[in-house]
């Protein structure tokens, strides 16, 4: 049990075990791991697809040939797929006042055309996604950046790549990855509802949807699992960034199921389909960093581990929503109540009102909450 197959669609970034542990205050603590390395072990764990950056996989453009040829035998290989691709608009000091806003014209093209040319190895290798997280567009103080100029430049970029994979035939989404803060001081669209209202706001919107972090949102004190399921409603969920953190600070890329996990519980059954919604159908994708503390084989244990806990809480998840008390206590919550339209069919809101209502006998209904909530914690701590 919980060992995970190809089946379970589950996907890691090259850079998430790649990392080699440099942060603000020190140094590397692992040596550089080679992708085709990466892919077999990752294979051998029971992963089904791998994403990358432009410079995780070709870090050298000399040597692009031969990375690639070697890339591509490891998939073919271990049966592997790449599923999404995306572009690192931050690690380049050219990129100090981001990519696609920056101040400086001649970045912004840059950065497009850095974009453009992973976008078409993205194809090449079979993506259909692709992501863009603006970690260094935004700014430290208030009068270095004209917000609203800057959504116009995103909006002209994205508009720019949209109508290129449309003219190249490519198979490819967008999925924007908001953060709130770190690297730049303020990120912009740093939330999941800011950038589904800029989403609307482009010309080809169904071809731009979203990539949320857990630990994003929760650096905002946000809460994930309501965040994914409304962008689910929106038709926005492209695509996801499992990991786990501790509440509002720094942005830890812990593995997923540590941090918060009552709220890794719900965001599980929001992503199987709670209360017979449709649920998350994409890669189940990984973004997180494994600690300095860790050697290689601890690197390994950190990715068994994001895939175990994601299929535990499956379990856990079906388990709490099959549970007779559970589903008792839903009815008393009145959860499917609220699939209710509001006002009955051929009804008038003359009719609404102008029915008779006691708000205190109303009032008087308790719900029940805290007893669904309980069954749910007692599944999550084993003891249902
Ligand atoms: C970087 C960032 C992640 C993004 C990656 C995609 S890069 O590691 O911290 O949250 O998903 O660019
Ligand atoms: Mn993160
Ligand atoms: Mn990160
Ligand atoms: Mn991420």
């Amino acid at each position: 049990a919980y060992t995970p197959s190809k089946a379970d669609k589950f996907s890691f970034g090259l850079w998430t075990v790649g990392w080699e542990g440099v942060d603000v205050f020190g140094t590397a603590v692992r040596a550089p791991l080679d992708p085709v390395l990466a892919v077999e072990k990752l294979a051998e764990l029971g992963a089904a697809a791998v994403s990358f950056h432009d410079d995780d996989l070709v870090p050298d453009d000399a040597q692009r040939q031969a990375v690639l040829a070697r890339f591509g035998k490891a998939l073919a290989d271990t049966g592997l797929v790449v599923e999404m691709a995306t572009t690192n608009l931050f690690a380049h000091p050219v990129f100090k006042d981001g990519g696609l806003t920056a101040n400086d014209r001649d970045v912004r093209r840059y950065a497009l055309a850095k974009i453009l040319r992973n976008v078409d190895l993205a194809a090449e290798l079979g993506a259909t996604t692709y992501v863009l997280w603006g970690g260094r567009e935004g700014a430290e103080s208030g009068g270095s950046k004209d917000v609203r100029a800057a959504m116009d430049r995103y909006k002209e970029s994205m508009d720019l790549l949209t109508t290129y994979v449309r003219e190249q035939g490519y198979d490819i989404r967008f999925a924007l990855e908001p953060k709130p803060n770190e690297p730049r001081g303020d990120i912009l669209l740093p939330t999941i509802g800011h950038a589904i209202a800029f989403i609307n706001d482009l010309e080809h919107p169904e071809l731009v949807g979203i990539n949320p972090e857990v630990g994003h949102e929760q650096m905002a004190g946000l809460n994930y699992a309501h965040g994914i399921a409304q962008a689910l409603w929106h038709g926005k969920l492209f695509h996801i960034d499992l990991n786990g953190q501790h509440g509002p600070r720094f942005d830890q890329d812990l593995r997923f199921g540590a941090g918060n996990l009552r709220e890794a519980f719900w965001t599980v059954d929001v992503l199987q389909g709670a209360e017979g919604q449709p649920g998350y159908d994409g890669y189940v994708h990984f973004d997180y960093k494994p600690p300095r503390t860790e050697d290689l084989d601890g690197v390994w244990e950190t990715a068994r581990g994001c895939m175990r806990n994601y299929l535990i809480l499956r379990e856990k998840v079906a388990a709490f929503r099959a549970d007779p008390e559970v589903q008792e206590a839903l009815a008393a919550a009145r959860v499917a109540d609220l699939s209710q339209p509001t006002l009955g069919a051929g009804e008038s809101l003359d009719e609404l009102r102008k029915a008779t209502y006691d708000p205190e006998a109303l009032a008087a209904r308790g719900l029940g909450f805290e007893k669904l909530d309980q069954l749910a914690m007692e599944h999550l701590l084993g003891v249902r």
